[in-house]
């Protein structure tokens, strides 16, 4: 999957806004700030397609890129974000649970967590949304850059252990800024699509 043809199509806001075309859709999810963006951007090789924020927690939507006209990439709304309102808070979780429940499409779920922090109660809480949806599942371990590589495997189980990760689902360890994990995740989602 060299060079994927990707462009922005849609941002939603509302269920009414969802895409429901039929195609599969790889979702990613994750506290804000995570890398959601940039790991999109380096998933397709392309710097600067989704907008990586500079100021997190500012838009509750979902946007959606279409790759190689075959399937799409769900950029979900981040949470966590320390300053966001009480409204906006509850405005995420109903859209969260209106994509969840509605659509029937999720192929793949890929949830991004900060590989140097322990999981917290949301990013529980998303473990548990993903693994109930019933679509095929995986955890990318981002911003691997940041911490030494002897202290990647212990941060790893410590992921797994405290999102409570059945067996059958992988964490992998990505960095967005090296491309770490990048052809691992590619593969994850070509054996999705196939
Ligand atoms: N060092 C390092 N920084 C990263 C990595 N991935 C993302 N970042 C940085 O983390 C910050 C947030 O990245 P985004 O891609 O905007 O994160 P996001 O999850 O999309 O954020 P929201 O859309 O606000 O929820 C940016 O400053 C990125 O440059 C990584 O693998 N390594
Ligand atoms: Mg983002």
């Amino acid at each position: 999957m060299k060079g994927l043809d990707t462009r922005f199509v849609r941002t939603a806001a509302r269920p009414d806004q969802f895409i429901n075309d039929g195609l599969p859709q790889i979702a990613f999810a994750g506290r804000s700030n995570v890398g959601k963006s940039s790991v999109i951007n380096c998933l397709t090789g392309k710097s600067s397609l989704a907008r990586v924020s500079s100021v997190p927690g500012k838009t509750t939507s979902i946007n959606y890129y279409l790759v190689n006209e075959k399937f799409y990439f769900v950029d979900l709304p981040g949470f966590g974000y320390a300053r966001t309102s009480q409204a906006e808070k509850e405005r995420w979780a109903a859209l969260m649970e209106d994509y969840f429940n509605r659509s029937g499409l999720l192929s793949l779920g890929i949830q991004l967590v900060d590989i140097r922090h322990d999981p917290m109660p949301g990013d529980m809480i998303m473990t548990k949304w993903f693994l109930a949806a019933g679509a095929r599942f995986i955890v990318a371990a981002n911003k691997s850059d940041k911490i030494s590589r002897s202290a990647v495997p212990g941060k790893l189980e410590a992921i797994r252990s405290g999102l409570g990760l059945p067996p059958h689902v992988q964490v992998i360890e990505f960095s967005a800024r090296l491309g770490t994990g990048k052809k691992e995740l590619l593969r994850e989602i070509t054996g999705t699509l196939a």
